[in-house]
């Protein structure tokens, strides 16, 4: 087996979908946490985009993006978490690309300076999310019984959501029963349990405070 290190920013979603992919594979790996606000050198030095998750590889070899690294993790452990139909693979693809830009608005809801940006960008989140409970079946897991990378990358997310809801009113989960289920169900998963960093509420309420946006004046 190969020697993996994930080089991790403490709430970074993107992060978290490959530490739950290496829970599930039962990888052994270490894990390295910078502050993606004082990036060190070494790290500059590794990653082109300055992003987070990086994962290097027998200390010789490095890869980013989480959708690549998690596949090459899958790839190189027993078992596969990749569909073998090409077509719903290409689609969970294409869902994990999604589950990204969904990211991507919760970090643009934080940064929403004055209630009203706040919300407008709470509707352009809402909206892709109806998307998603849209395609969702009402199965365990996004294909079915089995857990695939498109859940792993997708926890994140719900986690994220779950915990904003808990604070503020943004998203009535009865609305979005299918997705609610779906987020139950990998929450039940040790895989999913574990990647989440201790004291991850104090951790994400200060990450969004620290946007200066109106929604961290609320928490
Ligand atoms: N598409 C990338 C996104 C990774 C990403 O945006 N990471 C954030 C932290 S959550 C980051 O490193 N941001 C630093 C920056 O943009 O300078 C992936 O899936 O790995």
């Amino acid at each position: 087996m190969v020697n993996l290190e994930l080089v991790s920013f403490n709430v970074c979603p993107f992060v978290q979908r490959s530490v739950i992919t290496l829970n599930h594979k039962g990888c052994e790996y270490g894990i390295t946490f910078i502050d993606l606000a004082n990036p060190p050198d070494w790290f500059l030095q590794i990653s082109p985009l300055g992003k987070v998750p990086v994962l290097k590889v027998d200390d010789s070899e490095v890869l980013f993006e989480s959708a690549v690294i998690n596949e090459f993790v899958d790839d190189v452990t027993p078992g596969t978490l990749k569909p073998s139909d090409p077509l719903t693979l290409a689609k969970n693809r294409a869902w994990i690309e999604f589950g990204g830009t969904c990211l991507a608005d919760l970090y643009m809801m934080a940064d929403a300076k004055t209630e009203n940006e706040m919300r407008q960008q709470m509707n352009v989140c809402k909206e892709r999310l109806q998307h998603v409970e849209n395609i969702l079946t009402g199965a365990v897991f996004f294909n079915g019984d089995d857990f695939a990378l498109v859940d792993a990358a997708y926890a994140p997310l719900l986690i994220r959501l779950d915990s904003i809801c808990e604070k503020i009113d943004f998203l009535d989960w009865n609305h979005f029963p299918k997705l609610n289920r779906w987020k139950e169900n990998l929450l039940a998963l040790e895989s999913v349990q574990k990647s989440v960093i201790e004291d991850f509420e104090s951790h994400y309420t200060n990450k969004i405070r620290a946007q200066n946006g109106y929604l961290g004046s609320l928490l």
